[in-house]
């Protein structure tokens, strides 16, 4: 059974200075949990920023649900990530060529740019559409055709999960997905964050499916674990994560 690596001892096969960084954060704090903060007003998101803060890696955010979005609150948000030391991954999803992208990700009303640590796009329009945004942006990748292949049931199979989503991965290593083929145990300069977690396997009403903890750290072995509306339990889902990796089984 190969040895599971630390997170601390991959950092330097990072493939940028955000997954460095994420990297570090990780062994230092022992956490490899994330918090979808899905509220939709900027206190409410504030408000659990800072409560969920010391129990984190990476705080994920939706901006755009927010129905009071500002630049206020961004500068408020990233003083409560200095604060509790954790990174911030807008999880915009962005999917157009290169030069919109970049657009979007530098201007409009949000300015992704300026506060988040990391952000995503699906590869519909193939890796090149985020390779426009420099080389110090925190991009991840989400499979080409996530909307259709993400974490909900009635997603599409199809044999097209490897093409973008492999090459982005290979330029960008940060890798949003909920069941690639790919652990960390073979690439372990990239790191993988898994959305649709709760503390026991079901789903709720619109189709999402959720998965254990243990199940997708130890047995599908991803690096981190995101959880939204089971963020009640936040001490649990912190220890039981990072206990999973002695668990591993590859
Ligand atoms: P929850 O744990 O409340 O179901 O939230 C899951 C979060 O992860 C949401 O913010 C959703 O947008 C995101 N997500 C997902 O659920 N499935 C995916 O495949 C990709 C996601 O980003």
């Amino acid at each position: 059974k190969p040895k599971r690596l630390a997170y601390g001892e991959r950092a330097v096969l990072a493939q940028n200075a955000a997954g460095k960084k994420l990297l570090d954060l990780m062994e230092q704090k022992k956490s490899n949990l994330s918090v979808a903060a899905d509220v939709t007003t900027s206190e409410e998101l504030l408000k659990l920023a800072d409560a969920v803060g010391p129990e984190i890696c990476v705080l994920k955010t939706h901006v755009d649900v927010l129905s009071d979005f500002s630049e206020e609150l961004t500068v408020k948000l990233r003083a409560i990530a200095e604060k509790h030391d954790f990174m911030i991954f807008e999880d915009r999803k962005f999917a157009d060529i290169s030069n919109t992208v970049s657009m979007q990700y530098e201007g409009g009303p949000f300015k992704i740019v300026d506060w988040s640590d990391i952000t995503n796009a699906h590869m519909v329009p193939g890796p090149g559409s985020i390779d426009g945004t420099g080389e110090g942006a925190g991009f991840a990748a989400t499979c080409r055709d996530e909307l259709q292949r993400n974490s909900s049931t009635g997603r599409v199979p199809s044999s097209s999960r490897k093409n973008g989503c492999g090459q982005s991965r290979l330029r960008h290593g940060i890798h949003l997905h909920k069941s690639c083929a790919w652990a960390q145990a073979a690439n372990p300069g990239f790191i993988h964050m898994t959305p649709g977690v709760q503390t026991s396997a079901g789903g709720d009403d619109l189709g999402q499916q959720y998965s254990t903890p243990e199940n997708v750290i130890a047995d599908r072995q991803r690096d981190i674990i995101i959880v939204g509306r089971g963020i009640m339990h936040a001490g649990w889902y912190r220890s039981n994560a990072w206990e999973s990796q002695k668990n591993s089984k590859p």
